[in-house]
């Protein structure tokens, strides 16, 4: 079998400075592809690029970048160094929750903030790199949906109605791209142990650790794995969604807590 070799090609990865989007970066970087990593801490981005450096990548460009800011989304991406221009994939990841609220109390700011990330935010990122992948004839679009997307839970609704808006984005991008040699894959976890909780809870560690509370939870390396493996596959074969969750959950609604 002929699998795809990453060797030189450029991984862009957006929310590559913690959780998934790390591990991604740091699971790519063996393979000897060439990072683009953007999110907002510079910082942390710096520490995910020195990190991809010495475990094989050939190269690391990083991006600050708010998926949520259109303009900013389309100059940086429309003015990246031409040697980084030419993005074999994409692993559209940047993404967050806010709040656990009943939907007719919830606070509409944090709605706003997971619709302008989760699906604004996507679609930006998307509609500015996708063009260029069409036009050279290659390339891999790898969204970060959820299991919150296939299943609603109680005072999650509008996290998982953005996730479930990803998961008809992505299909409805694979079927606009029938034709061309561009691949389409949705990552569709469940629980996975990033900074993820603590964002949702506004900073509570205590409320965070909870949510994976006598359960063991997948790992921003278990997802990063599945990642590569998609991205890996014979240029002929789209993996079209991979939902994957620990072996203490069945789905969203589901979980085992016997530790
Ligand atoms: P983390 O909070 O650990 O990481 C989220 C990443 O997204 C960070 O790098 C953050 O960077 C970035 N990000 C958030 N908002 C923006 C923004 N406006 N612009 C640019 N970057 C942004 O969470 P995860 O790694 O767990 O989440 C990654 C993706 O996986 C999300 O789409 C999430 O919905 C999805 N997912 C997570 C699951 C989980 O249980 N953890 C399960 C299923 C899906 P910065 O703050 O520096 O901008
Ligand atoms: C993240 C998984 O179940 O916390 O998408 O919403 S969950």
């Amino acid at each position: 079998m002929k699998t795809m070799g990453l060797k030189g090609k450029i991984v862009f990865i957006t929310g590559a400075s913690a959780g998934i989007g790390a591990a991604t970066a740091l699971a790519f970087a063996p393979e000897g592809v060439r990072l683009l990593l953007a999110a907002r801490r510079a910082q942390k981005l710096e520490e995910v690029a020195a990190s991809a450096l010495k475990q094989g990548a050939a190269a690391v460009h990083s991006v600050g970048l708010d998926v949520r800011d259109r303009s900013a989304v389309q100059r940086v991406l429309g003015e990246l160094p031409p040697e980084w221009a030419d993005i074999d994939v994409l692993v559209n990841n940047a993404g967050l929750s806010r709040g656990m609220e009943k939907l007719y109390t919830g606070s509409i700011e944090d709605w706003e903030e997971m619709i302008d990330t989760n699906v604004k935010g996507l679609l930006y990122v998307a509609r500015a790199v996708v063009p260029g992948m069409v036009a050279r004839g290659r390339g891999h679009i790898i969204t970060l949906g959820s299991m919150a997307g296939e299943l609603v839970y109680p005072n999650g609704a509008v996290y998982c109605a953005s996730k479930a808006a990803a998961r008809t984005i992505n299909d409805g991008l694979r079927e606009d791209l029938l034709g061309t040699p561009v691949r389409v894959t949705s990552i569709d976890p469940g629980l996975v142990e990033t900074e993820f909780s603590v964002v949702r809870f506004h900073g509570d560690k205590e409320r965070a650790a909870n949510v994976y509370k006598g359960m063991v939870p997948l790992t921003g390396e278990d997802i990063a794995d599945a990642i590569l493996w998609a991205a890996t596959r014979p240029a002929h074969v789209n993996i079209a969604r991979i939902s994957l969750t620990s072996v203490n959950q069945a789905n969203t609604l589901l979980i085992h807590r016997g530790a």
